[in-house]
């Protein structure tokens, strides 16, 4: 007992150390707002730059900065900055619970399917899924839908072969037949998850939008009820126009997911709070580089300290 306490302890704080450094661009915006042991006037105007800046979104920073006035006028307890600080918290790790589900895959086969702009980091994930997936004991399967570059097929191949990891492709082949074959396989031999993934696309073109609904149907063909799971994955640099790209993929595809890729380089995090804002569509990953294990599931307790920093 207390040496699985002690691990998993652990893993808790590796966790935390990755999600906080990887935020450190958002955290800056932040840097010398908690030190004071009053709070003025013009505090809530530098807290709602920060967020701004963190790209939170002019409308929602706004929003955020108001109820946090009003709670610390209502709070005669709260004179310093450090305790505003805390109130701050706790408002963004409010909104951030309502991007977090528990990522439950009790399914076999259980169909992913994996959709996005390209370059946002669909096959990258991928990969790092089925490294998650097997760590898990779970027998994974990947479907190298993206039939558009011959690159991207030998890319998914390539993190198949890293992970020990079936990967099922056609040269020349259709993304559809792809994904109906592989989903007759998932249940053949009997995996646990299968992976899918598909050809980058803006949502702006529709004849490409209208290919990944054929995806989705086919693959309900060839297992009812699926695919269980349909997740974009967000360049977390991306900013407040990720709103668009989700409205057009969650309209086209009914989304159940969401993956942030990058938010190890100069992704400011904000975003999640616009996503929040607007949308149910729970974040099940966050992607913290290049690496095999750079990903962790979405904890907003963590996010919203590495948002804004810790107590002075
Ligand atoms: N730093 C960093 N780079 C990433 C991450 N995820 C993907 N990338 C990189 O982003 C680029 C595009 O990724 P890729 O998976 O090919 O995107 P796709 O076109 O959506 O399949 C590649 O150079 C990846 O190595 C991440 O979480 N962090
Ligand atoms: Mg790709």
């Amino acid at each position: 007992m207390d040496s699985f306490t002690n691990k998993s302890e652990k893993i808790e704080s590796n966790n935390y150390l990755r999600i906080w450094s990887s935020l450190t661009v958002s955290r800056k915006n932040f840097w010398g707002l908690f030190n004071s042991s009053k709070i003025e006037n013009s505090w809530f105007e530098q807290i709602e730059e920060s967020l701004i800046l963190s790209d939170v979104g002019a409308q929602l920073s706004k929003e955020i900065t108001t109820d946090l006035k009003l709670q610390i006028q209502k709070d005669y307890q709260i004179t310093d900055q450090n305790l505003g600080r805390d109130k701050l918290l706790k408002i963004i790790q409010n909104k951030l619970e309502k991007l977090k589900i528990e990522n439950n895959f009790t399914k076999a086969p259980t169909i992913i399917m994996i959709v996005g702009v390209n370059g946002s980091g669909k096959t990258t994930s991928i990969g790092k899924l089925a490294y998650f997936f097997k760590k898990m004991g779970k027998k994974v399967l990947l479907a190298a839908g993206d039939t558009f570059r011959a690159a991207a097929q030998e890319q998914l191949i390539h993190w198949g072969n890293t992970n020990g990891i079936n990967v099922i492709f056609q040269k020349d082949g259709d993304p559809a037949a792809i994904a109906f074959d592989s989903t007759k396989a998932a249940v053949a031999r009997k995996s646990d998850v299968l992976i899918v993934d598909t050809a980058g696309r803006l949502p702006t073109q529709l004849h490409l939008m209208e290919e990944l609904k054929k995806i989705k149907k086919v693959i309900s063909k060839a297992l009812p009820q699926s695919p269980h799971h349909i997740w974009l994955t967000l360049d977390g640099g991306t900013g407040q126009s990720v709103l668009n790209q989700v409205a057009a993929f969650h309209d086209a595809l009914d989304l159940s997911g969401i993956i942030i890729t990058k938010l190890d380089g100069s992704a400011k995090g904000g975003m999640l709070l616009a996503l929040s804002n607007k949308y149910k569509i729970p974040v099940r990953f966050v992607g913290l580089g290049e690496n095999i294990d750079d990903l962790e599931e979405f904890n907003p307790a963590t996010s919203a300290e590495a948002l804004i920093g810790k107590k002075t």
